[in-house]
């Protein structure tokens, strides 16, 4: 199978770099939005069956170099024992984290126990894929976020409040939820998945310091927690330009950068043995094709020969960005 998304994320790739994005099996798609008309978002990701199907539209629509599993971070605070729904406004837990004793409460569960339905869509995408597929997992700052406000949230508040007042129970709920991402992560690696990557989409509203504390601290845990240290392993946050340095000294193999960073200069503050994925701004795929072309080029122009170089967005794609744009720069990238 050809493995350039493996090679480039080990920093040895001598061609053109490999293209996937984030959300790349989702909503933009004709084909996603009709399967979704007939299932919930919950019913997609608990069926293997439809985890396999939503996985391969992309890589067959599309054409991109690297699959990633479709699922959601929010499934592990679900075997934890929290009730998730997914509503108009976004992901809603009926029970969130109010009090230390529901950090308690919460159930100590083997993932491949808990998310079996994730194991055999794992089982089933390596026999069928052309291309590698990519696990992932929501980082703790980023779960342990979603579990204390209950929703999506815009100032973090209730999150940041309990992390000051009271952070002996807030680092009893991280260090959980590492375990479990452990969990996760070994049972996908187990499966067969060729990647992992691990977001942590909120870590960017924290401090320097308090990123090292309740962010890079337990990335550590989770590296030090996977047993196959062969599988190459992507750390994403937004503002991951701006903490790039801090992240490389947990030495993931990758570092997925938002759109801020000129990757010239990101380069030379993060070492050549770590990789790095991005960081086209989703926004710019509204743009004409010349332009889309030109926006492109550039940031291939910035990682020019470099060995350890992915190319993505800086965050996910957006529902309503046209399909034959995603298309045109895939192919643009493959022809580079
Ligand atoms: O309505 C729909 O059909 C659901 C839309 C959707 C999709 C396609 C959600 C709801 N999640 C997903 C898939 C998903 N989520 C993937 C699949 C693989 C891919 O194609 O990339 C992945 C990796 C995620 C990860 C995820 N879920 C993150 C981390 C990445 C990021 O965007 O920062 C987060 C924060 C979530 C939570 C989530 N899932 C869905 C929503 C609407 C949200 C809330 C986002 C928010 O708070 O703004």
């Amino acid at each position: 199978m050809p493995n350039l998304l493996v090679d480039a994320l080990k920093c040895r790739n001598h061609g053109r770099p490999p293209v996937w994005f984030m959300r790349q099996a989702g909503r933009y798609l004709p084909e996603y939005r009709q399967l979704r008309s007939k299932h919930s978002f919950l019913d997609l990701c608990h069926t293997p069956e439809l985890i396999v199907e939503v996985t391969k539209m992309p890589i067959d629509i599309i054409g991109f170099d690297a699959a990633i599993l479709f699922s959601d971070i929010l499934l592990i605070p679900e075997a934890l024992g929290l009730n998730l729904k997914f509503t108009e406004e976004g992901p809603l837990f009926e029970n969130p984290i109010a009090e230390a004793a529901d950090i308690e409460a919460l159930k100590s569960v083997e993932m491949k126990e808990a998310m079996p339905f994730v194991k055999k869509g794992i089982e089933t995408l390596v026999k069928e894929l052309s291309v590698p597929l990519i696990g992932f997992s929501g980082a703790p700052f980023t779960l342990a976020s979603y579990m204390i406000e209950g929703k999506s949230s815009k100032d973090f508040k209730k999150t940041k409040k309990w992390m000051l007042n009271d952070p002996k129970s807030f680092h009893q709920l991280l260090d959980k939820l590492s375990n479990a991402v452990i969990s996760s992560l070994n049972m996908q690696i187990d499966a067969g998945v060729s990647a992992v990557q691990i977001f942590d989409s909120w870590a960017w509203i924290l401090s320097d310091s308090h990123f090292l504390d309740c962010s890079i601290k337990y990335l550590k845990k989770i590296l030090a927690g996977i047993k196959n240290r062969n599988i190459p392993v992507i750390f994403f946050c937004r503002g991951s330009s701006a903490f790039a340095p801090i992240i490389a000294a947990a030495e993931p193999n990758a570092i997925s950068v938002d759109w801020n960073a000129n990757l010239k200069i990101l380069r030379s503050q993060i070492p050549s043995h770590i990789a790095i994925q991005g960081n086209l701004d989703p926004d710019l795929l509204y743009a004409p094709k010349d332009e889309l072309k030109r926006l492109v080029q550039s940031k291939l122009n910035e990682m020019a020969h470099d060995k350890g170089y992915v190319f993505n967005l800086g965050h996910g794609i957006h529902p309503d960005t046209p399909v034959d744009s995603v298309k045109f720069i895939v192919d643009f990238i493959k022809s580079s």
